[in-house]
């Protein structure tokens, strides 16, 4: 579910790269728009990698999709999860897609969430649902489409979470069971017992295609290619959980398994993630456009370096993060790649709460309100209050904020009701924001 870039350059990849023998093969759902659909469906689900290095590209061509539907074809969504054979749903939704509130539950005030309650049911009961019992939610297309399995008795199926959410595994179990239980207990009851939830780290900076790109693509593969994906050499997946009804061998494609996934997570969103976000606000307050821009900026720098010396106060020293930080710089310099900032500004309120509140908390529990995780919040603001908009959908709840008597005290507690209580925070980001 999702068949952005990132599914493309990530998940889509290493099966194609792991199953030599051709074994699996991926239907994919489009998520908000159905362009992708549109754009590979001609092409039957086949399209270029390019991975674009500091010097040069390489194309390779990714063959592992092999269905493409709008995420709006539920009679399809339904049919391909209760087959038995289907073994795993993998979701690229972006982190705002679970529509999570600030505690990391589901938001009972979301509307599309709450009407998919009664969708879902009329669906469940209907011998031909009809369009208004289509949900439109990612959660509740994915509850639809589980219902349906436990229905035909198709047996265990794991979900796999791939977007930068800490525990994102845990979190969507206890979304999609808290949601399916709104709908029928017995449901619930069913997806505690039959369905695997996989925490995942992903890892690959994919930047959105150009219409160059689509030239460079045709040129090196000798086809018309309308929907190459452009991304980095550099890529990571790790993934910790159950997998009952089988899965291809990620792990030849060079990801890992673990038992512990939690520092992990930690050092990428936020060494990687809050380090993008940093550079997001401060990059676009100042005029920039890209990361390798922002980055290149010695206060851009100053503010990551600040930042990372905070967050790695709370990381195991055994996960060589001198080297991780070094990493990272060489690929947010790769000059190759035109990482937009105004596509990583998308959805922030959300982002910072992944991936620079966790730094800050840990900081007050220390004794300390940290000053780079206070500029990263006044920054976000400024820009905010200055009227900045990432390209994308209106946020109602942003909008309030920024309505809002006291928008500083109000725009915090959006991403994070703890640092908001904090009185020593909440200064820190006044002064911050007045500096
Ligand atoms: C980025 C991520 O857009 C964003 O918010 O921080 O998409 C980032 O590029 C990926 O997580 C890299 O793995």
């Amino acid at each position: 579910m999702g068949i952005g870039n990132f599914h493309r350059a990530h998940q889509a990849w290493y099966t194609e790269v792991a199953d030599t023998d051709r074994e699996w093969g991926i239907a994919a759902f489009t998520g908000r728009q159905p362009d992708i659909a549109l754009e590979l469906g001609p092409q039957g689900g086949l399209y270029t990698l390019i991975e674009r290095g500091p010097q040069s590209d390489q194309a390779s061509i990714v063959s592992s999709i092999v269905d493409v539907q709008d995420g709006a074809n539920i009679g399809r969504l339904v049919e391909v999860m209760s087959r038995t054979e289907t073994a795993l749903v993998t979701l690229t939704v972006t982190e705002a897609g679970y529509r999570l509130d600030a505690d990391g539950g589901l938001n009972r005030d979301d509307v599309e969430l709450t009407s998919d309650i009664d969708r879902i049911a009329t669906n469940l009961a209907a011998d031909e649902p009809g369009p208004a019992s289509q949900p439109t939610t990612v959660l509740g297309r994915l509850v639809l489409g589980l219902a349906a399995r436990q229905r035909r008795g198709s047996g265990p199926v794991s979900i796999v979470c791939c977007d930068n959410i800490p525990s994102n595994g845990e979190v969507l179990r206890r979304a999609v069971s808290t949601l399916a239980g709104w709908v029928e207990e017995d449901l619930a009851r069913w997806i505690e017992s039959e369905v695997d939830f996989v925490s995942t780290v992903v890892d690959r900076i994919t930047p959105a295609a150009t219409v160059a790109d689509r030239e460079i693509a045709s040129e090196l593969i000798g086809a018309r290619d309308v929907s190459p994906v452009v991304t980095e050499p550099f890529s990571e997946w790790i993934l910790s959980g159950e997998f009952r009804a089988g899965r291809p061998q990620w792990e030849a494609a060079g990801a890992r398994f673990v038992t512990d996934i939690e520092p992990y997570e930690r050092r990428k969103l936020w060494l990687l993630n809050g380090a993008h976000t940093i550079l997001a606000h401060f990059g676009l307050q100042r005029g920039l456009t890209t990361v390798a821009e922002a980055i290149g900026d010695q206060e851009g720098f100053r503010r990551v370096d600040e930042f990372w010396n905070a967050a790695c106060r709370h990381l195991p020293e055994d996960l060589d993060l001198g080297q991780y930080r070094a990493d990272i710089l060489e690929r947010f310099r790769n000059p190759r790649i035109e990482h937009l900032l105004s596509q990583i500004a998308r959805d922030s309120a959300t982002k910072l709460r992944y991936r620079v509140a966790p730094v800050a908390r840990a900081e007050l529990r220390d004794g300390r309100a940290d000053r780079s995780c206070a500029l990263a919040f006044a920054t976000w603001m400024r820009l905010v209050l200055d009227g900045y908009r990432a390209p994308g959908p209106v946020d109602p709840d942003l909008e309030i904020a920024v309505e809002s008597a006291d928008p500083s005290e109000a725009l915090l507690r959006l991403v994070d009701g703890e640092l908001a209580d904090s009185q020593e925070f909440d200064d820190a980001v006044r002064r911050a924001r007045q500096a």
